[in-house]
C-alpha cells in the first residue's frame, strides 16, 4: 500500500494533545544502526495507548535524570551506557524540540511488542538513555506500512519529518512549544 496523503489540520483538534512523559529505555538497538535513525523508546501510557497505530508529530522536551552512569544489556545483546542524559548540552535540555513518533508493531520488522518511539528532529552527537522525555503529541500523519526495502521505509522516514518540520512551524502547532 502506498502512503496515505497526511491531511494537517488548520487548528490541534481533540484528542490532541497527548501527553507523555516517560524515561527513555532502551530497544531492540536498530533505529540508529540499521536505519541511521535513532529512536528513543517510551513506555506506553493511557493517552498513547487510545492512539491508533501509526506515525506521528509533535514537540517533546529531555530533562537530565540525576543518577550515576550505568550499563545495561539491550535485548539484541549488546550493552549500552544509559547516562541518563548528563552529557546533553544546555541546547539539548529543558525546552521544546521537534519530533516524530512511531506507535505499534514496526511491520516491517514484525514486531510482537507493541512500542512508542520518538525521532527527535535534531543531531545528537551520543545517546541519552535514562533521560527523562517529556512531550505533546499533536497530530497523525500516517499508519504504519510494511515495505520491501529497508530504503523504502527509511525515504518515508525522511518525508515524515519533512511534514512534521512544516507542520510545526505553523502559528497553531507553535504555541504548543511553551505547554511541554
Ligand atoms: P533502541 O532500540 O535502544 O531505542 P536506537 O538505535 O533506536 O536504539 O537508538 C536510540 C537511542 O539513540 C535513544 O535512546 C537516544 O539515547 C539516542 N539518540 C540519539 N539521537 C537521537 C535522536 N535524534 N532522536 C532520538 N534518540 C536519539
Ligand atoms: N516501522 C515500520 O515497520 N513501518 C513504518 O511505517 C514505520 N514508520 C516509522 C515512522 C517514523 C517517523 C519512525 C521514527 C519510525 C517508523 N518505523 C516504522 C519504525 C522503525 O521500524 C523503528 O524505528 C526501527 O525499527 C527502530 O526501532
Ligand atoms: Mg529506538
Amino acid at each position: 500500500m502506498p502512503r496515505p496523503e497526511t491531511v494537517v489540520p488548520d487548528q490541534v483538534a481533540a484528542p490532541y494533545p497527548v501527553a507523555f512523559d516517560s524515561s527513555i529505555v532502551c530497544g531492540f538497538g536498530r533505529g540508529s544502526s540499521e536505519l541511521g535513525i535513532p529512536t528513543a523508546n517510551v513506555n506506553l501510557n493511557d493517552g498513547l495507548n487510545q492512539l491508533d497505530v501509526g506515525i506521528y508529530y509533535g514537540w517533546c522536551r529531555l530533562t537530565k535524570v540525576d543518577h550515576p552512569e550505568c550499563q545495561v544489556k539491550r535485548d539484541d545483546g549488546n550493552t549500552v551506557s544509559f547516562n541518563y542524559g548528563n552529557d546533553l548540552a544546555a541546547d539539548e535540555v529543558d525546552q521544546a524540540l521537534p519530533m516524530v513518533m512511531s506507535i505499534g508493531y514496526n511491520p516491517y520488522y514484525n514486531n510482537q511488542e507493541k512500542t512508542a518511539e520518538v525521532h527527535i528532529i535534531h543531531k545528537f552527537p551520543h545517546n541519552f538513555y535514562g533521560a527523562r522525555i517529556q512531550g505533546l503529541v499533536l497530530g497523525y500523519i500516517r499508519p504504519e506500512l510494511d515495505y520491501t526495502t529497508k530504503e523504502a521505509l527509511i525515504k518515508d522516514i525522511n518525508t515524515d519529518i519533512t511534514i512534521a518540520q512544516e507542520v510545526l512551524a505553523r502559528e497553531p502547532y507553535l504555541e504548543y512549544r511553551t505547554s511541554v
